[in-house]
């Protein structure tokens, strides 16, 4: 492996230190504590500065879906950026990597979308999607529907729009949000909120919650509901089976759009080209990011049904649009991250292979004493520990014992993501079967370390 590793971490971190704001983080104890170093990628394999290799479980941060190091995304960007490096796409201007994407895109998708608006990450995406529903209304002459409905403990950026539409308090704590004209809704997540309801009659509940917030609102006044088909940053959310078909039976007698957040789910997560597909769903607009790029390089974008597309031709301008939309360079990128997907018929992979193989020994983990609930779909899963199962009664400490646990996971060679006392897994859809049965070796060994730790400390039972 070509790594470029010139200086000792320690050169790394004092530079990090005393330059670098990470996103999401306690600079001053991350400072104390000095970075993790990441110095090269291939496959599932990261390395870091000391020479470690460790398998990434988190595909990166959801991500880089083809694994690490693939040389045709480098070639394919040599040869982009050989051409043309940058151009834009306003004014009455286009370029073949952007069209080429863009068709590639409306093959892959849903037979009902044919059109991409391109941005440079999730958030922006979102940020479109909140602009583009609000306009569709008002196109329509129905410029009183604006408000966007949407999940508690959801995950839909950090910009300001996306960071309004997600549902996470913490964030909304910073900086004065969510943004007016935004409503959150329950979520459906029966193991934490589920309490003595059936997981069914739960999903049916969490689902009507929609009926009744358009209700309360009033269906005059509300664009849309927007939705991670599993939610990812909250926690790999998986709702019961009754959840996405009562949504889509109200989305169907109502007149509002369905957002379908495919950033973390599309691009064959759940072993569908878009996780709404996996759930029999059909939405309005799908913002993506992610996947579409394998994380090579940053490129985002929200696909257009023919519905929302055929209002929006007669807005006129739709005032909105990033200097790095359509990128040339990242489209190339995007590109050929999605021929790789298709020729390598990744998508089928995890649905028939190595999907239901990784499933199979996740879900096993479920028997280990701290493990409360082990859950996976395509290959994106969590497990939650809990003191005593089979009660789903939380460790006290507010998600202390998840990052003890993802320390563990670090230290013995796999990345596995905490959120509270959730450990959440997303690895790359190339996976083998060794890497992923090295992987439930280490994940085995990690709850065994966690446990022997708790049971030290006195917090289990
Ligand atoms: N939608 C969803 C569903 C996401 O997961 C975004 C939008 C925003 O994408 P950008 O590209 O703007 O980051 C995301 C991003 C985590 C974590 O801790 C998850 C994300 C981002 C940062 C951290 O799991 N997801």
């Amino acid at each position: 492996m070509n790594v470029s590793n010139k200086y000792p971490t320690a050169h790394y971190r004092a530079l990090d230190a005393a330059h670098h704001l990470h996103p999401f983080s306690d600079t001053k104890s991350l400072n104390a504590e000095g970075a993790r170093v990441i110095v090269g990628g291939q496959g599932v394999w990261l390395t870091d500065s000391e020479g470690n290799r460790i398998l990434d479980g988190m595909a990166g941060l959801w991500c880089v879906n083809i694994g690490h190091g693939r040389r045709e995304i480098a070639e394919a960007v040599q040869q982009q950026m050989s051409e043309i490096s940058y151009y834009n796409t306003f004014f009455k201007t286009t370029h073949p990597p952007a069209v080429d994407l863009a068709a590639l895109l409306a093959e892959v998708a849903p037979p009902h979308f044919n059109r991409v608006f391109f941005t440079g990450s999730g958030s922006e995406s979102n940020d479109t999607v909140l602009r583009m529903v609000r306009t569709y209304w008002a196109t329509l002459g129905k410029p009183d529907k604006q408000v966007v409905i949407a999940r508690r403990n959801a995950y839909h950026g950090s910009t300001v729009a996306g960071a309004s539409l997600g549902g996470m308090t913490p964030m909304h704590k910073q900086g004065g949000l969510p943004i007016p004209g935004i409503h959150h809704i329950a979520q459906p997540y029966w193991f934490d909120d589920g309490g003595e309801m059936s997981p069914e009659d739960f999903g049916l509940w969490a689902a009507q919650e929609l009926e009744r917030a358009i209700d309360a609102i009033g269906e005059d006044k509300v664009a849309a509901f927007i939705a991670e088909p599993i939610q990812g940053a909250g926690g790999v959310i998986i709702p019961p089976a009754t959840y996405w078909p009562e949504i889509k039976r109200i989305c169907d007698e109502r007149e509002i759009l369905l957002v379908a957040d495919e950033v973390i789910c599309g691009f064959g997560r759940l072993g569908r080209w878009f996780g709404s597909e996996y759930f029999g769903v059909e939405p309005d607009l799908m913002p993506i990011a992610k996947g579409l790029s394998s994380g090579y390089l940053p490129i985002g974008g929200v696909m257009v049904s023919d519905k929302v597309a055929a209002v929006l031709m007669e807005t006129g301008d739709f005032n909105h649009g990033f200097t790095y939309s359509a990128h040339p360079v990242a489209c190339a990128a995007a590109i050929a991250n999605l021929k790789i997907i298709r020729d390598e018929k990744l998508v089928e992979r995890v649905a028939n292979d190595i999907g239901p193989y990784l499933q199979k020994r996740w879900l096993a983990l479920g028997d280990h004493p701290l493990v409360g609930e082990a859950r996976m779909v395509g290959l994106m899963g969590a497990l939650e520990l809990v003191p005593a199962k089979p009660s789903r009664r939380r460790f006290e400490g507010d998600g202390k014992v998840g990052l003890l646990c993802r320390d563990f996971s670090f230290r013995n060679g796999l990345v596995m993501r905490a959120v509270r006392d959730s450990m959440i897994l997303s690895p790359p859809l190339v996976i083998s079967h060794d890497e992923a049965d090295e992987l439930i070796r280490i994940a085995t060994k990690t709850l065994d370390d966690t446990h022997a730790e708790l049971k030290r400390q006195g917090l289990m039972g």
